[in-house]
C-alpha cells in the first residue's frame, strides 16, 4: 500500500507520547539518508563500514527537527501559546519554524555575532521574535530557564524531555536500515542531548531501559516490542576550545570555529557521562583545523556537504580508526547533525580565493578549462 511519509511521531506512533487525539505539529522530519562512505575509508588504511547519517537533509537542515516536532506537539497539546529558547542557532531555526506551523509565538536567544548566517535568516524569516544578548549561548541558556518561571512560555531546549523523545527516532532509523544497531556511533557533542537521545533510542529498540531518559524505569514507557538485542558503543567528540567533557568540568569562556557547538555548560552533563558509561564509550576532541579538513573532505571526496560542528563526528572517528581504537571490522554511523548551507561564511572562508575570473570570451573559458582538467 503506498502511505504517504507524514513525520517521525506517525511513523513510530506507539513509541512517542502522544495519545489518539493528539494533534501533530510536523513538517515531515525524519527519514533522512543513511549514506555509505565510498572514498574516505580508503584513506585511512584500515577497513570499516563507515555511514554518515545525514540530519541536514531535514525540514530546517538540523536534527532539531526531530525534537522540535515532540516538543511543539505537546506544547501545543498542554495549552501553550509561545515557546522559547536560547540558541547557538539550530534550535532557535526549528523553534520558530515548528511554532510557525503550529500558530504560535517562537522567542529565541542567540549569541550576538556568532551564529551562522543561514540560521539567522531562518529564524527571522519565520517570524521568530529573536533576542540577541551580549553574552554566549551558557548566558542566554541560564536566562531561558530563569525567564520561563516569570512569564507563560515552553521551554523547549532539549532539557525539554520531550526533544529527546523526537530526537531517538534517528537510532530507530538507523536499526531499522542497518537491521541491528551499528558497533560503534559517533556524533559531535554540544549540550550532550543528541548523545544521550541516541542511546534512549537504540536501549528502547534493545529493550532494555537506560538511566540517561527521564521516563525510564528499568524499561521505557513508550516502548513497543525489542527489535535487536545489539546496542553501539557511543562515541562523543568535542571542539578542544569547547571540550568540557575532556576538562572534567564547564568551560566558561568556550570557542571554537563550529559555533553550533560552541557551549561550555552542557545541560545534559550527567546523562550524557550515563552514556558513557552504560555503553562503554568515550569523548574526545577536536581541533578547529581538524573539523574544517573533515568538513572540507567530505564535501570534496563524498558531495556530502555538513556543517563545521557536524564534520567533528567524522573528524575524531577517522582518527579513531586509523589509531586502532576503533577496531578494523568495524561498522561506524557518525551522525551530520546540520546542513553546510547553514553557514556558508566558514565555506567560502574555508576555500579562499578558489575561483578563477575570467572574460566572457570563448577562447578565456577553454584555457581555464584545459589549465584545470584533474
Ligand atoms: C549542528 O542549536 O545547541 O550535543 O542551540 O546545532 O545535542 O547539543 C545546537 C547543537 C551538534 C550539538 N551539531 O548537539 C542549538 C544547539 C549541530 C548543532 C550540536 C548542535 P547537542
Amino acid at each position: 500500500m503506498n502511505k504517504r511519509y507524514t513525520g517521525l511521531i506517525e511513523h513510530y506512533r506507539d513509541r512517542m507520547p502522544v495519545t489518539d487525539g493528539t494533534r501533530v505539529i510536523s513538517l515531515g522530519e525524519g527519514n533522512t539518508p543513511l549514506v555509505k562512505l565510498e572514498n574516505i575509508p580508503g584513506e585511512t588504511g584500515k577497513s570499516v563500514d563507515l555511514y554518515v547519517k545525514y540530519e541536514g537533509l531535514n525540514p530546517t537542515g538540523s536534527f532539531k527537527d526531530r525534537g522540535m516536532t515532540m516538543a511543539v506537539t505537546r506544547a501545543v497539546a498542554e495549552g501553550s501559546r509561545a515557546i522559547i529558547c536560547a540558541s547557538t542557532g539550530n534550535t532557535s531555526a526549528a523553534a520558530a519554524a515548528y511554532a510557525a506551523r503550529a500558530g504560535i509565538t517562537a522567542f529565541v536567544l542567540i549569541p550576538e555575532g556568532k551564529i551562522a548566517l543561514g540560521k539567522l535568516a531562518q529564524a527571522m524569516i519565520h517570524g521568530a521574535v529573536v533576542i540577541q544578548i551580549r553574552g554566549n549561548f551558557d548566558a542566554g541558556m541560564a536566562l531561558v530557564k530563569e525567564v520561563a518561571d516569570h512569564a507563560p512560555v515552553t521551554i523547549v531546549n532539549s532539557i525539554n524531555p520531550y526533544r529527546l523523545q523526537g530526537q531517538k527516532t534517528a537510532a530507530f532509523e538507523i536499526v531499522d536500515e542497518l537491521g541491528a544497531a551499528p558497533d560503534f556511533h559517533c556524533l559531535p557533542v554540544g549540550n550532550a542531548g543528541n548523545i544521550t537521545a541516541h542511546w534512549i533510542g537504540y536501549s528502547e529498540y534493545a529493550g532494555q531501559g537506560t538511566q540517561a531518559c527521564a521516563f525510564c524505569e528499568g524499561s521505557c514507557k513508550f516502548g513497543g516490542k525489542a527489535v535487536n538485542g545489539k546496542r553501539p558503543t557511543m562515541v562523543g567528540y568535542q571542539a578542544s576550545g569547547s571540550a568540557p567533557f575532556m576538562r572534567g568540568g564547564m568551560v566558561d569562556h568556550p570557542e571554537t570555529v563550529a559555533t553550533a557547538i560552541r557551549i561550555g555548560h552542557p545541560q545534559s552533563w550527567d546523562r550524557a557521562w550515563t552514556v558513557q558509561k552504560e555503553s562503554g564509550g568515550w569523548f574526545d576532541e577536536c581541533s578547529d583545523e581538524e573539523i574544517l579538513a573533515a568538513q572540507k573532505l567530505l564535501t570534496s571526496r563524498e558531495g556530502i556537504f555538513c556543517e563545521p560542528a557536524s564534520a567533528t563526528s567524522v573528524a575524531g572517528a577517522l582518527r579513531d580508526i586509523r589509531a586502532g581504537r576503533i577496531p578494523e571490522g568495524s561498522s561506524v554511523v557518525c551522525t551530520l547533525t546540520g546542513h553546510g548551507l547553514k553557514d556558508p561564511d566558514t565555506a567560502i572562508r574555508q576555500c579562499g580565493d578558489d575561483m578563477l575570473t575570467v572574460d566572457a570570451e570563448l577562447s578565456a573559458v577553454k584555457d581555464a578549462i584545459l589549465n584545470n582538467m584533474a
